[in-house]
């Protein structure tokens, strides 16, 4: 059987669309009817016509399409798949920040749960934090969970004060300055695009810093042929297939996401055939989250 023409099959029986994450495996990839960064597919998830949603990423990327579109089944083929930023925040831990900083809004990473989304005022990506925070009418605000994120929003928005919550990608922070150092030696003429939830002295030495959408639509514009990426591997996909005559090399061997590549092309044709895992999120919590992403989706 081939499985490729199988979960085609089956993705037209069972009415459904497939979003994959830029970071997902190329084979799942390949399937996908869209692949983008979490801002793209949230506009996509909340306009969607087909009746199932299969969501290729994290957890917290297909509750964000189960809120946006919350009468399709939204489908995580992989269970397991979550992200360990988006666990380095808890409601409880949440609320007491806000307790600490009475009536200053709190600004959302979308790599959060539900509960956390819930309990804050507006949503951001990495593609858009900058847009959002420098929207907010008042000068303090609180930004979380991603510390690394939230630095290179308060030195892009420097009339804020950004109160920042301390949690990481441990993917993105496996990259040191000496990473840097070594690659740009090697190859001197090649353009470093880093992702922002590197750390600050790491995304300082970058060409152009960037979320993956943005690293990918400036390496396809760009005259340069050679360019050292410097976020998970699964954009190197979308930029060979893209751009053949130019070279990409990874920044730093272990820019793998463990729980990106979790899910195969077999876990996406098990998902269609068994819907497993079926994505439910609480009405009440949904409709408070909801609310936060669709200011994010007005805004930017
Ligand atoms: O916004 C996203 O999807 C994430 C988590 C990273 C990026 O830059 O695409």
């Amino acid at each position: 059987m081939d499985l490729q023409t199988e979960v085609r099959r089956l993705k037209k029986e069972r009415n459904a669309v497939i979003l994959a994450h830029n970071y997902q495996l190329e084979e799942v990839q390949q399937v996908a009817d869209y692949v983008g960064d979490s801002f793209y597919l949230s506009k996509i998830a909340a306009n969607t016509k087909e009746d199932v949603i299969v969501f290729c990423g994290v957890r917290f990327m297909a509750e964000t399409a189960k809120i946006l579109s919350p009468r399709k089944t939204v489908l995580l083929p992989e269970s397991g798949a979550g992200c360990p930023l988006a666990d380095m925040i808890t409601v409880e831990g949440l609320r007491e920040m806000k307790a600490r900083y009475p009536g200053v809004p709190v600004v959302c990473y979308i790599n959060s749960s539900a509960e956390v989304k819930a309990e804050c005022d507006i949503c951001c990506t990495s593609s858009n934090a900058v847009k959002i925070v420098r929207s907010l009418p008042e000068r303090r605000i609180l930004f979380v969970p991603d510390e690394n994120l939230g630095q290179y929003v308060a030195q892009k928005v420097p009339d804020k004060e950004l109160i920042l919550w301390q949690g990481h990608c441990r993917t993105h922070a496996k990259v040191k300055p000496a990473d840097v150092e070594s690659v740009r030696a090697r190859y001197p003429e090649a353009k470093i695009l880093i992702h922002p939830e590197c750390e600050p002295a790491v995304v300082a030495m970058a060409d152009f810093a960037g979320s993956t959408s943005e690293i990918i639509n400036y390496a396809k514009q760009s005259t340069a042929k050679v360019f050292i990426i410097g976020t998970e591997a699964g954009v190197l996909h979308n930029l060979n297939d893209s751009c053949p005559e130019k070279q990409f090399y990874l920044l730093h061997p272990g820019l793998i996401c463990p729980n990106m590549k979790m899910t195969r092309l077999n876990s996406v044709y098990q998902a269609l055939l068994t819907s497993r895992h079926e994505i439910e999120v609480p009405a009440e919590l949904a409709y408070r989250a909801q609310s936060m992403l669709n200011k994010m989706l007005e805004l930017a």
